[in-house]
């Protein structure tokens, strides 16, 4: 995909640790089914061939429903399984060496707490940023909660979207309208659900709905 045809509005961040794989590859294809623009394969303390053999059956998805694959933290299994773009936080390589490793076409991402975090990973060749967590959230060890409104003042000093993650779902979601993103991401909303492609649907309808206000 060209990555000016980043969208970013619903986003979903995948979870193993509840699931086998069958059941993540069935709730990533329902997931495409209900509307997401953009699946980001997240799997920790893999090793690398595990976590690419998983990325080849994730990507096989994606690529049926035209949903670009993005992969956390590793460039290497980015590339090696021709994956849209990597995400990369704080303590991942610097934005600027995924930037060079990936090349100009593929999509980078990167995580960002305050507005000096945004505007460097911005200058370092960002696509998007993910800004969160916003809500406490039992997926991901978060030690400082970021604010709505650091949220709006990191939309105010970058052109790239920005994407809200952490803990959000449709029952208190809402809190975020008026921030100025460009999208949601979720794991457990989607990853949890009983029904993953009614959840998307649901929470496609309501994001797309909040950033029209
Ligand atoms: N980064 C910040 S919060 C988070 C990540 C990966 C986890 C979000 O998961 P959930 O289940 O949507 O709260
Ligand atoms: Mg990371």
């Amino acid at each position: 995909m060209d990555r000016k045809d980043l969208d970013v509005t619903l986003y979903l961040v995948t979870d193993s640790s509840y699931h086998t794989e069958e059941s993540l590859l069935r709730t990533v294809e329902e997931a495409c089914k209900g509307g997401v623009t953009l699946v980001q394969l997240r799997e920790k303390n893999k090793g690398g061939r595990e976590y690419l053999d998983k990325a080849f059956k994730v990507k096989e998805i994606t690529d049926r429903y035209n949903v670009p694959l993005i992969i956390d933290d590793r460039v290497d299994v980015a590339l090696a399984c021709d994956a849209a773009g990597v995400h990369v936080g704080a303590s991942d390589i610097p934005v600027a060496v995924a930037r060079k490793l990936m090349g100009p076409d593929k999509i980078v991402g990167a995580t960002a707490k305050t507005v000096e975090a945004a505007v460097k990973a911005y200058e370092d060749g960002a696509d998007y940023l993910g800004v969160g967590a916003i809500y406490p959230t039992t997926t991901k060890v978060v030690t400082i909660l970021t604010k709505v409104s650091t949220l709006k003042d990191i939309c105010e000093a970058v052109p790239i979207p920005a994407v809200a993650i952490g803990g959000l779902n449709a029952g208190n979601m809402d809190v975020l309208e008026g921030a100025g993103m460009s999208g949601m991401a979720v794991v457990s909303a989607i990853m949890k659900a009983e029904d993953p492609k009614k959840n998307a649907q649901e929470l496609k309808e309501r994001i797309v709905a909040l950033m029209g206000k």
